[in-house]
Parts: C-alpha cells; sequence; structure tokens
C-alpha cells in the first residue's frame, strides 16, 4: 500500500529488484489532482509504474496525462492517431522499438514522461523492458564514474530519419526530483561523446549503452489489453521486444519539459579533428557541423 499521509491507498507491487511496480485499486478515468499527486511519488520511487485493467478511451488517456504537464504527440514520427496529443504505434512484426533508448533524447528537451495504453497486444510476445539508468551510474567504478561526469554526447534524430536533428546532453544527469545521478546516453539515439576522439568515443559509448542494459538493471513486463503503463523517462531506458507475429497495437501521451541538468559542468572542449586532410576527419564532421551551427546560432 501506497504510505504517504493523506494519500490515496493503492496496492503496489513491485516487479522487479531494480525497478517497476504493478498498481491496482484505482481507476485512472476518475484520477483527480490527489490521486496524480500519489501517483507521481509512485512513479519518482519505482521509475515505472503499470496500471492494469484501465481500458482508457482516447480523451480519458489526454485527461490523465494533462495532470503531469504539458503533452506533445510525438514531434518527430507521423502517429496514426486522430488526436494530435496521441501518438499510436501500430505493428504486426518489425516496426517496434527493439534499441534501448530514452524517449527523445535527440530534443534539447526529451520527454519528462510517458503514459502508454495498451490497446491491442498479441496472445505471446512483444513485451517491453525498462532499465534503471541511477543503478547502471551507481555500479559504475569510480575512476569511471569520474570521466563520465566531464562529458557530453551527441544525439540524434537518425532513427526518426532526420540525422539533422541533433543535441548535446551531459553523459550523467541529475533528477530533478531526486538529486540523483544517472547514466543519460543510449544505443537508439546518442551518436558520439563531445570530448573524446571519435575511437575513444566508439569504444566508451558501446561499453557505457551495452552497460545500461545489464539484465539485472531492468524489469520485463508482459502486457494485457487495457494496461496504462508509465515510466520517468528521465533516469530510465526501455526496450520493446520485436517476437510476435499479430497486431501491436499502442498509445502514448508524452509530458514535456524536460531540460537535463549536468551532474557536473563539462570539464574538457569538444574533440574534433575535421580539419584533419587524411580520411578519418570524416568522422568528426557530424559533431563539427553541430557545433559550428550552434555557435552560428549565439
Ligand atoms: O511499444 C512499447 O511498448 C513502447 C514503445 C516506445 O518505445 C515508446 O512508446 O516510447
Ligand atoms: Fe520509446
Amino acid at each position: 500500500m501506497a504510505t504517504a499521509t493523506n494519500a490515496p491507498a493503492f496496492d503496489v507491487v513491485p516487479m522487479s529488484g531494480s525497478l517497476g511496480a504493478e498498481v491496482r485499486g484505482i481507476s485512472l478515468e476518475h484520477a483527480g489532482p490527489t490521486e496524480a499527486e500519489a501517483i507521481l511519488s509512485l512513479l519518482i520511487e519505482h521509475m515505472v509504474l503499470f496500471f492494469p485493467d484501465q481500458h482508457l478511451t482516447p480523451d480519458a488517456h489526454i485527461a490523465f496525462g494533462r495532470h503531469f504537464g504539458d503533452l506533445e504527440g510525438h514531434p518527430n514520427v507521423q502517429g496514426t492517431s486522430e488526436h494530435s496529443e496521441i501518438f499510436e504505434l501500430r505493428a504486426s512484426r518489425g516496426a517496434v522499438a527493439d534499441e534501448w533508448h530514452s524517449d527523445l533524447t535527440c530534443q534539447d528537451q526529451p520527454s519528462v514522461l510517458a503514459i502508454l495504453n495498451m490497446v491491442k497486444c498479441p496472445a505471446v510476445g512483444g513485451d517491453t523492458m525498462w532499465a534503471n539508468m541511477v543503478k547502471a551510474y551507481d555500479a559504475l567504478s569510480r575512476p569511471l564514474q569520474d570521466l563520465c561526469e566531464g562529458l557530453t554526447a551527441l544525439h540524434d534524430a537518425h532513427p526518426h530519419g532526420q540525422p539533422e536533428k541533433m543535441s548535446i546532453h551531459p553523459v550523467v544527469r541529475v533528477h530533478p526530483v531526486t538529486r540523483r545521478k544517472s547514466l543519460f546516453v543510449n544505443e537508439h539515439f546518442t551518436r558520439r561523446i563531445v570530448e573524446l576522439s571519435h575511437e575513444e568515443s566508439d569504444l566508451l559509448l558501446g561499453h557505457l549503452t551495452r552497460w545500461a542494459s545489464n539484465p539485472s538493471f531492468t524489469v520485463r513486463y508482459s502486457w494485457a489489453q487495457g494496461t496504462i503503463a508509465m515510466w520517468d523517462n528521465r533516469c530510465t531506458q526501455h526496450y520493446v521486444l520485436d517476437d510476435f507475429e499479430e497486431e501491436r497495437v499502442i498509445q502514448r501521451v508524452t509530458v514535456m519539459g524536460d531540460q537535463p541538468e549536468a551532474a557536473s559542468p563539462a570539464r574538457f572542449e569538444p574533440f574534433t579533428n575535421s580539419g584533419a586532410p587524411g580520411a578519418s576527419g570524416r568522422h568528426d564532421r557530424q559533431l563539427k557541423a553541430y557545433l559550428d551551427a550552434k555557435a552560428q546560432a549565439r
């Protein structure tokens, strides 16, 4: 049971040792500000929440999302929903997010949280996994934590067919509510550690993105139609298993307005070698183009 004084009592069952809890005993359709506040504190504690048997209409889904901030459908990908606040994805095979990611880190302001409605799911397969990025950071060695805290990384919207859309974020960020540090690079959107050479960046990014998906940081959820899931996008990553044949339809509302805060100020200059006459200069071109455009915009 949730324990905060005067807070509504829900049944809360943790789903793994790392993150995630199933919440019963609440109708999200009838949730008001008091329930929303209690849900938000549960979300901060468990990072991802699952509410089975909700069967929300699109309007009720949007109304529930509005308790938590401004909504945006999807800035880069055309969904199929008639409601602009809802991003809908239909898949019968493939076309699922089967790469680990936090949502929209290709933007200067990635999403704060997402609320997903499982409209139709296969009888078997199509589970989603989440990973706890606070744990992923905490379990790094001290020297690697120290190195990562001084670094930033370039993210782009290549997975959305728009590689020219880029943003730079700290490799380690601080959660605005808990003040806990978390690892903030992902295999889907992150291209390059800005302050390292491309060879060093490949090595470190490869390690960090593999590390972030270590099974002991994760929870795996098997869906039923009508379940609502809600995740804190600031300190988690997720991954959808592409192992199903039947139709799978999700609708998502996305709460925007997050500005990632660095755990410590950048300590090093960007590394670009793109002026180099040799073939190796090409590896730095994307980074150089982004830094030049930023400098011009100033
Ligand atoms: O289909 C899912 O389970 C999650 C899809 C996803 O990555 C998202 O909605 O951000
Ligand atoms: Fe996602």
